[in-house]
Protein backbone atom coordinates (compact mmCIF):
# COMPACT_ATOMS: atom_id res chain seq x y z
CA UNK A 1 0.00 0.00 0.00
CA UNK A 2 1.07 3.74 -0.95
CA UNK A 3 1.99 5.73 1.62
CA UNK A 4 -0.79 7.53 3.30
CA UNK A 5 -1.54 11.20 2.81
CA UNK A 6 -1.59 13.45 5.84
CA UNK A 7 -3.32 17.20 5.62
CA UNK A 8 -2.96 19.80 8.12
CA UNK A 9 -6.40 20.95 8.67
CA UNK A 10 -6.46 24.77 10.55
CA UNK A 11 -9.79 25.67 10.97
CA UNK A 12 -12.64 26.49 13.59
CA UNK A 13 -15.02 23.82 15.38
CA UNK A 14 -18.37 24.65 15.07
CA UNK A 15 -19.86 22.11 17.60
CA UNK A 16 -23.73 22.50 15.93
CA UNK A 17 -24.28 23.34 12.26
CA UNK A 18 -21.84 20.80 10.09
CA UNK A 19 -19.33 23.24 8.77
CA UNK A 20 -15.09 23.67 9.26
CA UNK A 21 -13.60 20.90 10.90
CA UNK A 22 -16.79 18.56 11.63
CA UNK A 23 -16.86 18.52 7.84
CA UNK A 24 -12.89 18.63 6.89
CA UNK A 25 -12.35 15.60 9.22
CA UNK A 26 -14.68 13.35 7.75
CA UNK A 27 -14.38 13.92 4.46
CA UNK A 28 -10.96 13.49 4.45
CA UNK A 29 -10.79 10.40 6.55
CA UNK A 30 -13.67 8.89 4.06
CA UNK A 31 -10.75 9.92 1.18
CA UNK A 32 -7.98 7.83 3.09
CA UNK A 33 -6.12 10.88 4.21
CA UNK A 34 -4.60 11.16 7.91
CA UNK A 35 -6.06 14.62 9.04
CA UNK A 36 -4.00 16.65 12.31
CA UNK A 37 -5.95 19.88 13.28
CA UNK A 38 -5.12 22.94 14.27
CA UNK A 39 -8.50 24.19 15.68
CA UNK A 40 -8.61 28.00 15.93
CA UNK A 41 -11.60 28.48 17.93
CA UNK A 42 -14.33 26.58 18.96
CA UNK A 43 -18.21 28.15 18.83
CA UNK A 44 -21.31 26.39 19.86
CA UNK A 45 -22.66 27.36 16.42
CA UNK A 46 -21.21 28.80 13.42
CA UNK A 47 -22.25 32.26 13.01
CA UNK A 48 -24.81 31.87 9.51
CA UNK A 49 -27.63 32.51 10.72
CA UNK A 50 -27.24 31.98 14.20
CA UNK A 51 -27.51 34.45 16.98
CA UNK A 52 -25.92 33.55 20.79
CA UNK A 53 -23.22 31.75 19.43
CA UNK A 54 -20.18 30.72 21.99
CA UNK A 55 -16.68 31.68 21.01
CA UNK A 56 -13.82 30.70 22.14
CA UNK A 57 -11.28 32.54 20.63
CA UNK A 58 -7.75 29.78 20.67
CA UNK A 59 -5.46 32.24 18.69
CA UNK A 60 -2.78 31.36 21.31
CA UNK A 61 -2.48 27.98 20.91
CA UNK A 62 -1.90 27.89 17.38
CA UNK A 63 2.12 28.64 17.93
CA UNK A 64 1.97 26.46 21.12
CA UNK A 65 0.77 23.81 18.50
CA UNK A 66 3.11 24.37 15.69
CA UNK A 67 6.20 24.44 18.04
CA UNK A 68 5.19 21.06 19.61
CA UNK A 69 4.68 19.66 15.98
CA UNK A 70 8.14 20.63 14.59
CA UNK A 71 10.10 18.93 17.61
CA UNK A 72 8.41 15.80 15.83
CA UNK A 73 9.71 16.42 12.18
CA UNK A 74 6.06 16.09 11.28
CA UNK A 75 5.58 16.47 7.47
CA UNK A 76 2.55 17.04 5.18
CA UNK A 77 1.06 16.20 2.01
CA UNK A 78 -1.32 18.86 2.10
CA UNK A 79 -2.02 22.12 4.54
CA UNK A 80 -5.62 23.50 4.31
CA UNK A 81 -7.26 26.17 5.69
CA UNK A 82 -10.79 27.76 5.81
CA UNK A 83 -12.49 30.12 7.86
CA UNK A 84 -10.52 32.68 10.04
CA UNK A 85 -11.37 34.76 12.83
CA UNK A 86 -8.78 37.55 12.87
CA UNK A 87 -5.43 39.11 10.98
CA UNK A 88 -3.28 37.50 13.91
CA UNK A 89 -4.80 34.08 12.67
CA UNK A 90 -4.25 34.54 9.30
CA UNK A 91 -0.65 35.64 10.37
CA UNK A 92 0.05 32.40 12.33
CA UNK A 93 -1.04 30.50 9.41
CA UNK A 94 0.88 32.28 6.96
CA UNK A 95 3.94 30.93 9.53
CA UNK A 96 2.69 27.69 9.20
CA UNK A 97 3.11 27.23 5.78
CA UNK A 98 6.48 29.05 6.38
CA UNK A 99 7.55 26.41 8.79
CA UNK A 100 5.42 23.11 7.12
CA UNK A 101 5.64 23.79 3.67
CA UNK A 102 7.63 21.04 2.33
CA UNK A 103 8.61 19.91 -1.74
CA UNK A 104 5.52 18.58 -2.41
CA UNK A 105 2.82 20.10 0.14
CA UNK A 106 -0.12 21.10 -1.60
CA UNK A 107 -1.29 24.13 0.01
CA UNK A 108 -5.31 24.31 -0.24
CA UNK A 109 -6.77 28.05 0.83
CA UNK A 110 -10.61 28.70 0.92
CA UNK A 111 -11.10 32.38 1.62
CA UNK A 112 -14.32 31.57 3.99
CA UNK A 113 -15.54 35.56 4.56
CA UNK A 114 -18.44 36.02 2.55
CA UNK A 115 -21.12 34.38 0.64
CA UNK A 116 -24.12 36.00 -1.85
CA UNK A 117 -22.42 39.09 -2.37
CA UNK A 118 -21.78 39.99 1.39
CA UNK A 119 -18.85 39.77 3.86
CA UNK A 120 -19.88 37.90 6.44
CA UNK A 121 -20.65 40.08 9.54
CA UNK A 122 -17.75 38.92 11.65
CA UNK A 123 -15.52 40.54 9.53
CA UNK A 124 -13.87 43.99 8.93
CA UNK A 125 -13.94 45.63 5.49
CA UNK A 126 -10.05 45.48 5.38
CA UNK A 127 -10.41 41.36 6.07
CA UNK A 128 -9.98 40.61 2.35
CA UNK A 129 -7.08 41.79 1.28
CA UNK A 130 -5.09 40.30 4.18
CA UNK A 131 -6.35 36.98 2.93
CA UNK A 132 -5.23 38.15 -0.36
CA UNK A 133 -1.86 37.56 1.76
CA UNK A 134 -2.45 33.98 2.44
CA UNK A 135 -3.77 33.66 -1.07
CA UNK A 136 -0.68 34.49 -2.62
CA UNK A 137 1.33 31.64 -0.70
CA UNK A 138 -1.29 29.06 -1.41
CA UNK A 139 -1.05 26.25 -4.57
CA UNK A 140 -4.70 25.73 -4.75
CA UNK A 141 -7.41 28.62 -3.90
CA UNK A 142 -11.05 27.93 -3.55
CA UNK A 143 -13.18 31.12 -3.60
CA UNK A 144 -17.08 31.49 -4.13
CA UNK A 145 -18.10 34.16 -6.45
CA UNK A 146 -18.32 36.95 -3.67
CA UNK A 147 -15.03 36.10 -2.07
CA UNK A 148 -13.50 36.31 -5.83
CA UNK A 149 -14.80 40.20 -6.22
CA UNK A 150 -13.59 40.73 -2.56
CA UNK A 151 -9.96 39.34 -2.92
CA UNK A 152 -9.81 41.36 -6.66
CA UNK A 153 -11.49 44.59 -4.88
CA UNK A 154 -14.17 44.35 -7.81
CA UNK A 155 -18.05 45.34 -7.23
CA UNK A 156 -19.58 41.54 -7.25
CA UNK A 157 -21.93 40.90 -9.90
CA UNK A 158 -24.93 38.24 -9.33
CA UNK A 159 -25.44 35.68 -12.31
CA UNK A 160 -25.70 34.34 -14.68
CA UNK A 161 -22.65 35.03 -15.84
CA UNK A 162 -20.39 34.83 -19.49
CA UNK A 163 -18.22 32.64 -20.03
CA UNK A 164 -15.62 35.64 -21.09
CA UNK A 165 -16.45 37.17 -17.03
CA UNK A 166 -15.71 34.08 -15.38
CA UNK A 167 -12.72 33.04 -16.96
CA UNK A 168 -11.42 36.45 -16.48
CA UNK A 169 -11.72 36.05 -12.99
CA UNK A 170 -9.90 32.86 -12.95
CA UNK A 171 -7.03 34.93 -14.78
CA UNK A 172 -7.18 37.88 -12.41
CA UNK A 173 -7.11 35.70 -9.47
CA UNK A 174 -4.30 33.18 -10.51
CA UNK A 175 -2.45 36.57 -10.68
CA UNK A 176 -1.88 36.25 -6.89
CA UNK A 177 0.03 33.50 -7.61
CA UNK A 178 -1.92 29.99 -7.01
CA UNK A 179 -1.35 27.49 -9.73
CA UNK A 180 -4.73 26.49 -9.80
CA UNK A 181 -8.00 28.48 -9.10
CA UNK A 182 -11.21 26.85 -8.62
CA UNK A 183 -14.44 29.28 -8.23
CA UNK A 184 -17.77 28.08 -6.60
CA UNK A 185 -21.14 29.25 -7.78
CA UNK A 186 -20.98 29.97 -11.07
CA UNK A 187 -23.71 29.33 -13.39
CA UNK A 188 -24.43 30.28 -17.10
CA UNK A 189 -28.50 29.90 -17.21
CA UNK A 190 -31.13 28.89 -14.34
CA UNK A 191 -31.06 25.18 -15.13
CA UNK A 192 -27.21 24.26 -13.97
CA UNK A 193 -24.69 25.13 -11.26
CA UNK A 194 -21.00 24.43 -10.44
CA UNK A 195 -17.66 25.31 -10.39
CA UNK A 196 -14.97 26.53 -12.84
CA UNK A 197 -11.57 25.58 -12.69
CA UNK A 198 -7.98 26.89 -14.08
CA UNK A 199 -4.85 24.86 -14.46
CA UNK A 200 -2.14 28.06 -14.80
CA UNK A 201 0.69 25.46 -15.99
CA UNK A 202 -1.59 23.48 -18.76
CA UNK A 203 -3.57 26.85 -19.30
CA UNK A 204 -6.52 24.67 -19.24
CA UNK A 205 -10.11 25.84 -17.92
CA UNK A 206 -12.85 23.40 -17.47
CA UNK A 207 -16.41 24.18 -16.24
CA UNK A 208 -18.27 21.44 -14.17
CA UNK A 209 -21.80 21.80 -13.72
CA UNK A 210 -24.84 20.23 -12.07
CA UNK A 211 -28.61 20.32 -11.44
CA UNK A 212 -29.17 23.89 -10.16
CA UNK A 213 -31.29 22.99 -6.49
CA UNK A 214 -32.86 26.96 -5.24
CA UNK A 215 -31.56 27.91 -1.87
CA UNK A 216 -28.52 28.61 0.14
CA UNK A 217 -27.32 25.70 2.40
CA UNK A 218 -24.92 26.31 5.02
CA UNK A 219 -21.50 24.46 4.93
CA UNK A 220 -21.51 23.65 1.70
CA UNK A 221 -18.30 25.46 0.72
CA UNK A 222 -16.87 23.16 3.33
CA UNK A 223 -18.12 19.78 1.97
CA UNK A 224 -16.95 21.25 -1.48
CA UNK A 225 -13.43 22.07 -0.55
CA UNK A 226 -12.91 19.30 1.66
CA UNK A 227 -13.82 16.77 -1.02
CA UNK A 228 -11.40 18.63 -3.75
CA UNK A 229 -9.14 17.96 -1.41
CA UNK A 230 -9.60 14.58 -0.89
CA UNK A 231 -9.59 13.66 -4.71
CA UNK A 232 -6.57 15.70 -5.21
CA UNK A 233 -4.65 13.85 -2.67
CA UNK A 234 -6.01 10.63 -4.73
CA UNK A 235 -4.29 11.71 -7.48
CA UNK A 236 -7.15 13.00 -9.74
CA UNK A 237 -6.04 15.62 -12.03
CA UNK A 238 -7.95 18.80 -11.44
CA UNK A 239 -10.96 18.97 -13.06
CA UNK A 240 -11.69 15.56 -12.42
CA UNK A 241 -11.41 16.63 -8.37
CA UNK A 242 -13.75 19.25 -9.06
CA UNK A 243 -16.63 16.66 -11.29
CA UNK A 244 -16.05 14.70 -7.91
CA UNK A 245 -16.74 17.39 -5.52
CA UNK A 246 -19.63 18.73 -7.71
CA UNK A 247 -21.36 15.70 -7.09
CA UNK A 248 -20.75 15.19 -3.95
CA UNK A 249 -21.89 18.81 -2.92
CA UNK A 250 -24.33 18.64 -4.94
CA UNK A 251 -26.01 15.10 -3.75
CA UNK A 252 -25.48 16.69 -0.25
CA UNK A 253 -28.05 19.43 -1.30
CA UNK A 254 -30.39 17.06 -2.84
CA UNK A 255 -30.72 15.19 0.38
CA UNK A 256 -31.11 17.96 2.47
CA UNK A 257 -33.86 19.74 -0.02
CA UNK A 258 -35.74 16.44 -0.19
CA UNK A 259 -35.73 16.30 3.95
CA UNK A 260 -37.03 20.01 4.26
CA UNK A 261 -33.96 20.59 6.77
CA UNK A 262 -33.38 23.75 7.75
CA UNK A 263 -30.63 25.88 5.53
CA UNK A 264 -28.54 26.96 8.65
CA UNK A 265 -28.24 23.09 9.85
CA UNK A 266 -25.55 22.04 7.37
CA UNK A 267 -26.09 19.69 4.49
CA UNK A 268 -26.25 15.62 4.58
CA UNK A 269 -23.23 15.00 3.54
CA UNK A 270 -22.87 11.38 5.16
CA UNK A 271 -25.33 9.54 2.94
CA UNK A 272 -23.03 10.18 0.09
CA UNK A 273 -19.85 9.22 1.33
CA UNK A 274 -20.08 5.52 0.24
CA UNK A 275 -20.58 7.01 -3.67
CA UNK A 276 -18.04 9.58 -2.74
CA UNK A 277 -15.17 6.48 -1.92
CA UNK A 278 -16.41 4.70 -5.15
CA UNK A 279 -15.68 8.00 -7.65
CA UNK A 280 -12.58 7.85 -5.62
CA UNK A 281 -11.67 4.05 -6.35
CA UNK A 282 -11.44 3.38 -3.00
CA UNK A 283 -14.56 0.92 -2.34
CA UNK A 284 -13.47 -2.58 -2.59
O1 LIG B 1 -18.62 27.34 6.56
C1 LIG B 1 -17.77 28.38 6.78
C2 LIG B 1 -17.73 28.80 8.21
C3 LIG B 1 -16.88 28.17 9.08
N1 LIG B 1 -16.81 28.49 10.38
C4 LIG B 1 -17.58 29.47 10.89
C5 LIG B 1 -18.47 30.14 10.08
C6 LIG B 1 -18.54 29.83 8.71
C7 LIG B 1 -19.43 30.57 7.84
O2 LIG B 1 -20.23 31.35 8.24
O3 LIG B 1 -19.26 31.07 10.62
C8 LIG B 1 -17.47 29.81 12.34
Amino acid sequence: MEKQKRVMAVHDISCFGKCSLTVALPVLSAAGVEVSVIPTAVLSTHTGGFTGYTYRDLTEDIPKIAQHWKTLNLDFDGIYTGFLGSFEQIHLVSELFDDFKGKDTLILVDPVMADNGELYKSFSPEFPQEMVKLCQKADVIVPNMTEAALLLNEPYRAGPYSKAYIDGLLKRLSGFGPQQIVLTGVYFDEENLGAAAYDRKTGDISYVLSSRIEGSYHGTGDVFASALLGAMLNGFSLSKAVRIAVNFTAGSIARTKEAKTDVRFGVNFEAGIPQFIQELGLSQ
